[in-house]
């Protein structure tokens, strides 16, 4: 009883910042419906794998990582993970998970979302269970909330939802639909101080959450049309301008959640200066300092070009827009 999944990494677009189902998550019992519907896309080149084996034979679960470590918080959550595996699959047998990422964890590259993607996946494969689409998305988000964005193909819509079956997330188009490149520049690998989870959880605290939840669904929409039409400039003008509102709402909680260093300011400085010299390409962050910087196939070498010029920076992962999470067939470990 034994399988291996691949998942991406997500970058979304419109931003998931703040949960609707707090109580419930005070009383134990977190659903992680998101405040506002958000849009991504899955990432080629950062990506997690898993294995998950269950037996008769292991006498406890296991969870390792392979090019790191995870804390006693961060193992509890996955065992969490495997329990509801075990529970829709009315099974019993304890785990061995070994997990490893391409890219930094914590470092706000959504290292949650493909762990809680190839956990998900690969555990109810072990089990030979087959869910749906839907329905992975729905456990993956039990996980970790953008998780949910990691199980479909390419470019994905995650639902609010009102419920635990109305919030999941689908595909708007697949992955080579349009040929748009996320070239990821790392400025700092390591953990951030303030989980997203934690992070969330003073979200009310913010004067301009108002205003944000309002925007949003204008923006989702506006956003989906720019992807029909493939209006690169407009679809970038609104990343950016999410990417700043979430952060606004980010800085403006109590306590205040400040992910920038100098060294992304400065990026997102030339980014804006990059654009006046005929160059089309925006930014948008996640809750850390690393910068995705967005732009078209077409384009990529000239970012790369420009950002390495830059000082600060301690790696660059080029992605492609990607399929979804995939069951793997025998691999590494
Ligand atoms: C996003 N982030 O939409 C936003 C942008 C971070 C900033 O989704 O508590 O790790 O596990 O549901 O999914 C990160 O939040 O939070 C996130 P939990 P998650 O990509």
């Amino acid at each position: 009883m034994k399988a291996t999944a691949k998942a991406p990494a997500n970058i979304a677009f419109i931003k998931y910042w703040g949960k609707a189902d707090l109580p419930r998550r005070q009383a134990g019992d977190e659903l992680r419906l998101p405040l506002n519907d958000s849009i991504s896309m899955n990432l080629s080149g950062a990506y997690t794998i898993t294995t998950v084996e269950f037996s008769k034979e292991f006498e406890k679960d296991e969870v390792i990582l392979e090019n790191g470590d995870f804390s006693d918080q961060e193992i509890a959550r996955v065992i969490r993970g495997l329990d509801r595996i075990r529970t829709k699959a009315g099974r019993s047998e304890c785990a061995k998970v070994v997990t490893k990422n391409t890219f930094p964890k914590g470092a706000g590259s959504a290292a949650s979302a493909s762990g809680f993607a190839a956990l998900t996946l690969a555990g109810f494969a072990a089990f030979d269970i087959l869910l749906t689409e839907k329905e992975l998305t729905m456990f993956a988000r039990l996980g970790s909330g953008s998780a949910c964005r990691s199980i479909p193909d390419g470019f994905v819509v995650w639902q609010k939802g009102v419920d635990n079956e109305s919030s999941f997330a689908y595909s708007l188009y697949p992955a080579d639909y349009w040929d748009i490149r996320d070239v990821l520049v790392i400025v700092d690998r390591s953990m951030k101080k303030v989980s997203t989870t934690e992070g969330m959880e003073t979200v009310t605290t913010s004067p301009h959450l108002t205003a944000r939840l309002s925007a949003v669904p204008k923006r989702m929409r506006d956003i989906q049309e720019t992807m029909k039409s493939k209006d690169f400039v407009r679809f970038g003008e609104i990343t950016e301008e999410d990417c700043l509102d979430m952060h606004n709402v980010m800085q403006t909680q109590t306590p205040p959640l400040l992910y920038w260093n100098d060294t992304t300011r400065r990026i997102m400085d030339a980014v804006r200066d990059w654009r006046t010299r005929g160059l089309s390409v925006y930014f948008t962050i996640d809750a850390g300092p690393n910068v995705h910087l967005i732009c078209e196939g077409k384009d990529e070498d000239r970012v790369l070009e420009k950002v390495k010029e830059q000082v600060g920076i301690e790696d660059i992962i080029k992605n492609r827009a990607a399929e979804g999470a995939r069951v793997i067939s025998d691999h590494l470990f």
